[in-house]
């Protein structure tokens, strides 16, 4: 395929409630929509998912906007693609920027999937007709306000729950959730806000049955995740640490984590996030896929990734509702009962919302062939 003409906006839109870990809190999101159209005028969709501070990765609003605009598309409109598999090889003078990658990369697999008449599910190897749903609970004001997100969470049938934790708001938390608890599929995400001198406290979890505990240590600190897991039996899950299938690969080997969370955008889109997904497989590593707060966009393009086989753990993808007061896309992602069916439309199964989507654009720009 060529692709004729590429347009980049950034828009920014409200959630419903803060959320807010051990790093950073978003209130008022702001991301990029990147759209792809070949020469017949088919437009594929991929969102740019960074934050506006470097608190989660490296990566912004801005340094994505840049790494697209001066380098990631001009390499798309001079290139011949023959499937979407080839475009993170691309990409490969372009060190890291993963998120500004996936933009573009998961944009050209739902054209790729519309020119085909197929569900980007599909197209990707999905096996799965409907995905199982867990909840995110970012840290709350107060522990009653943690519990009514956990009440609602259990009303709305998510398969598991997790909340974040940080240093002060950990054992305590955990242990009174337990007790109200007893039973509940809960897990904890410290988004790397523990060192190795707090064994202590991360072993003192063990007795909480928690499911797993996701990322504790520095994103950059395999070798002593391969420590901790030696010494605790909750099961580590990795997320900020993975960022390809070469980290995954010294994780596994390492023996850093049981468990990993796959991010399309983390991981530089859904060809990488394929692979790494099969080598979990091929090692007994569970995955699910995580999220960042996405639209409706992002949101279609993790569904469909969540339908591979491996990802057998319920992911944090829940539907529009929960985030937004009107999503980009319809129609609007759903949950029942926990899950949420996988449309069958071609591409990403979902139809952009043109009017709510220029109502929150705040910039865009068009980028053409020279
Ligand atoms: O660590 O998984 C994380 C949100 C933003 C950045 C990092 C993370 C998260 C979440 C929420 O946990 C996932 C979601 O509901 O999209
Ligand atoms: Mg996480």
């Amino acid at each position: 395929m060529k692709i004729e003409h590429v347009t980049i906006r950034q828009l920014k839109m409200r959630m419903k409630s803060p959320f807010v870990t051990s790093f950073g809190t978003v209130q008022t999101k702001q991301f990029l929509i990147v759209e792809v159209f070949d020469e017949e005028g088919l437009v594929g969709f991929g969102e740019g998912v960074a934050f506006e501070a470097p608190w989660y990765t490296e990566e912004t609003l801005q340094t994505s906007w840049h790494m697209l605009e001066d380098f990631l598309v001009p390499i798309i409109l001079k290139s011949e693609i023959g499937h979407p598999s080839e475009v993170s090889q691309l990409f490969s003078s372009i060190r890291r920027n993963n998120m500004a990658k996936a933009a573009i990369e998961t944009a050209i697999w739902d054209l790729y999937a519309k020119q085909n008449h197929i569900s980007l599910a599909k197209a990707l190897g999905g096996k799965r007709d409907s995905i199982e749903v867990g909840v995110s609970i970012g840290i709350q004001p107060t522990t009653e306000q943690l519990y009514e997100k956990i009440d609602h969470a259990i009303r709305e049938g998510c398969k598991r729950i997790k909340v974040k934790i940080k240093p002060g708001f950990d054992l305590d938390l955990i242990s009174s959730i337990r007790k109200r608890y007893p039973d509940i599929p809960l897990m904890a995400d410290a988004n790397s806000c523990y060192t190795l001198n707090d064994i202590p406290l991360l072993k003192s979890l063990d007795k909480y049955n928690l499911l797993m505990i996701e990322q504790p240590l520095a994103a950059d600190d395999l070798l002593q995740h391969a420590k901790l897991q030696k010494q605790i039996q909750t099961p580590i899950c990795l997320d900020e640490s993975i960022c390809s299938y070469d980290d995954a690969k010294t994780a596994i080997e390492l023996g850093s984590c049981r468990v990993i969370n796959i991010k399309y955008a983390r991981v530089g889109g859904l060809t990488e996030a394929k692979k790494i997904q099969n080598l979990c497989e091929d090692n007994n590593i569970k995955v699910w896929c995580g999220g960042m707060l996405e639209a409706g966009v992002g949101r279609a393009h993790a569904i469909a990734l969540a339908t591979l086989s491996n990802f057998t753990l319920p992911g944090d993808t829940l539907g529009s509702s929960h985030y937004w007061e009107e999503d980009i896309i319809y129609p609007e992602v759903v949950v029942k009962n926990g899950l949420i069916e996988v449309p069958e439309g071609v591409g990403i199964g979902y139809s952009i919302n043109q009017k709510v989507l220029e109502k929150y654009t705040v910039k865009q720009k068009i980028i053409m062939q020279d």
